[in-house]
């Protein structure tokens, strides 16, 4: 009997060297005096920690967190927060997706921070989503769009998008002791709408809905995607 011998990691090891070497990436990017928006989700995680070895090192930035988590891990890292408001203008954000595809457009808000991760990139100048191989898909769609509602709303959303086609279920804590609730107070309905051809057309059947205060489709905020795939990083822009 022949044993084959392989020197690729399992699968889990390398997506978690990927999203190390895309966070190390980013970082990378960084300048002196920089305003910087700090992600959230396992990926940006890599961010946050690569920051601060450079924080040690003297780099001197302020920064602004999508959530408490991230908040807490960037205290712990000893980067400096603005915690009081978003500020008007961010030089650049360091966030993950849940999936992108070649225009660029994400679905984000696996961790349930979407909210706040829309804010912080709509005031942000370049916004780099950091990925490893299996976020990039060619339509947008696999993932359940996240729909972050108004908790006493929940089923009225749920309803509404039934009629926009979607199959909507709401989060549940991995604890199974109730339903996922976000930083802001809300719950978060996981809508599977099959693949999304029309991301923009979407967004806006979604926005006007009341009680639902924010989705996890994110159309003209990424600059560039940094794809690590095995140990090769490839710089995605968007094809129009
Ligand atoms: C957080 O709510 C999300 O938008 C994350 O950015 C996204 O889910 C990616 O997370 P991972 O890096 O953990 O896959």
């Amino acid at each position: 009997m022949t044993t084959k011998t392989t020197t690729t990691p399992p699968s889990d090891t390398l997506v978690e060297q990927e999203k190390q070497l895309a966070a190390r990436t980013a970082v990378e990017q960084v300048e002196q005096g920089m305003c910087i928006g700090l992600g959230s989700g396992t990926t940006a995680a890599y961010a946050v920690k690569a920051l601060g070895e450079r924080v040690r090192q003297g780099l001197d930035v302020v920064a602004v967190a999508t959530s408490r988590d991230t908040l807490n891990l960037a205290i712990s890292e000893g980067i400096p927060m603005i915690t009081s408001s978003v500020p008007l203008s961010l030089d650049l954000t360091i966030d993950g997706a849940d999936e992108f595809d070649p225009q660029l457009r994400l679905i984000k808000g696996g961790g349930g921070d979407l909210l706040h991760e829309k804010i912080v990139a709509s005031a942000t100048r370049r916004e780099i989503i950091i990925c490893d191989h299996t976020k990039q898909v060619e339509v947008l769609g696999k993932f359940k769009l996240p729909i972050e509602v108004i908790q006493l709303a929940w089923p009225l959303v749920a309803a509404q998008v039934r009629k926009l086609g979607g199959t909507p279920f709401l989060r549940q804590l991995k604890t199974g002791t109730g339903p996922f609730v976000t930083d802001e107070g809300n719950y978060i309905l996981d809508c599977d709408f099959g693949p999304i051809r029309d991301p923009q057309a979407l967004a806006c059947s979604l926005e006007p809905i009341p009680g639902l205060v924010e989705h996890g489709l994110f159309i003209g905020y990424a600059s560039e995607v940094i794809l690590a795939r095995g140990n090769q990083i490839e710089v995605v822009r968007a094809r129009s």
